[in-house]
């Protein structure tokens, strides 16, 4: 079954959809495969297709009010700067708080170790170290993390790797009850292992939801062009977002899509290598890594999964497969979408609920990892709002030369991580 086995409504039609495209070409760092994710994209370098390009196709809808973004931003909008946080480290690729209160930062490299940063300072002994049993780098390593939300409590937290063999495994493990700066060496559980049939489009993200469960990112697993179909077919791991109950695994939880894999909760993604949760509204905000043409941000209401995104049919607003008059019938349309002329592979960001820059609160950012380019929306009654890009302001001497992940620290404000080896803090200027 290559499609969905229930009708499901057309999401995303009424949509204000915004498609844009600047006019400078951004200084393409991975090929246009879209290796991406981040995770560094090494094959995508060592394959370059700049023959093969397709030409872009019409939208498969028009979008209603098309509102590309400011070049710069408003003079409304808050003056912002890049603080230096950590620096020294081997390809970070994500950043994040455990839910304790405890001033401290989680900073997951590729390679395996995860450091802590923590009174100004990256701490030498890694929190957890599984450089002995992931595979690197290209697309895979060490690439995801999630912190219980009662890890104060339980001390419980889950990681995303792929093994020695390649494959994506998702394990949980344990803080030590003897020293809380360092997790046990060995897992408690493993939920499950995905057989990975080429190393890049691994995804790698893990978040809990507001409904206190665990979802996982998995892409379409690999090649170019999702060759086996798996975006379409559900019952498959790959290509979706998963959803699982880490106290009740493998029972699936109610809601999750039914007569395919259980864990199934959205289908039809490429490559979902950064997605978060709003911490206000709950909304799930999926950056999902394009193929040769078109990056795309999904925004999904709170607790409305079971969608199709449309992966290979689609790529962004356009037919994939067939290129042309494609059936997106049952398929959600990102809200968002650029073109390769300003990006190549997305990182998905997060919505600023933090306090200490107030003309930022609601306000999504994102950035791509090859042009280092970030930008801001709003996402309001179904629809962008406020779409900018930030980048010439938030990074006028170009520090961010690979954008592989945002995060958010306990209190909301956010991060950004570059994966030559440093994270920087969004503040105001
Ligand atoms: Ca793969
Ligand atoms: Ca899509």
């Amino acid at each position: 079954m290559r499609r969905g086995s229930r009708p499901r409504a057309v999401h995303g039609a009424g949509l204000a959809v915004v498609r844009f495209a600047a006019g400078s070409s951004a200084a393409l760092l991975l090929a246009a495969c879209g290796g991406g994710g981040g995770g560094g994209g090494s094959e995508a370098v060592a394959t370059p297709t700049p023959a093969s390009q397709p030409t872009p196709g019409p939208a498969v809808t028009a979008p209603p009010t098309p509102t590309p973004p400011a070049a710069s931003p408003t003079p409304a909008f808050p003056a912002l700067r890049l603080t230096p946080i950590a620096s020294g480290l081997d390809r970070p690729l994500f950043v994040g708080a455990a839910p304790d209160g405890l001033p401290r930062l989680y900073v997951v490299e590729q390679t395996g170790r995860i450091k802590i940063v923590a009174d100004g300072a990256v701490r030498t002994a890694p929190f957890l170290d599984l450089s002995g049993v992931v595979s690197c780098c290209g697309e895979r390593g060490l690439l995801g993390l999630a912190f219980h939300p009662d890890y104060a409590a339980n001390g419980r937290f889950f990681v995303n790797y792929t093994n020695r063999d390649g494959n994506s495994v998702i394990e949980e493990y344990a803080r030590s009850t003897v020293d809380p700066t360092v997790a046990e060496p060995g897992p408690v559980r493993t939920f499950f292992t995905v057989e990975q049939p080429f190393a890049n489009h691994n995804g790698g993200m893990l978040a809990f939801g507001p409904d206190g469960l665990l979802y996982v990112g998995l892409g379409d697993g690999g090649g170019a062009g999702d060759p086996d179909g798996n975006g379409q077919s559900i019952t498959t791991k790959l290509g979706k977002i998963l959803r699982i109950d880490v106290d009740r695994y493998p029972t699936p939880p109610p809601g999750n899509l039914t007569g395919g894999d259980p864990d199934i909760w959205d289908y039809g993604l490429r490559n979902p290598w950064r997605f978060s949760f709003d911490r206000t509204t709950g909304d799930l905000y999926i950056g999902d890594v394009g193929q040769n043409l078109y990056e795309e941000v999904d925004v999904e209401p709170r607790g409305q999964g079971g969608r199709n995104y449309g992966w290979r049919i689609t790529e962004g607003l356009h037919c994939y497969d067939p290129p042309s008059g494609c059936d997106t019938s049952g398929i959600t349309l990102p809200v968002v979408e650029y073109g390769h002329d300003v990006g190549c592979s997305i990182t998905g960001g997060y919505v600023y609920r933090g306090t200490a820059i107030p003309g930022l609160a609601g306000d999504y950012v994102y950035g791509d990892y090859c042009s280092g380019r970030v930008w801001t929306f709003t996402w309001s009654a179904g629809a962008v709002a406020n779409h900018v890009e930030i980048t010439a302001d938030l990074d006028p001497g170009k520090l961010l030369t690979s954008i592989t992940s945002f995060g958010e620290d306990g209190a909301g404000e956010l991060y950004v991580v570059v994966g030559e080896g440093s994270v920087f803090r969004i503040d105001a200027r």
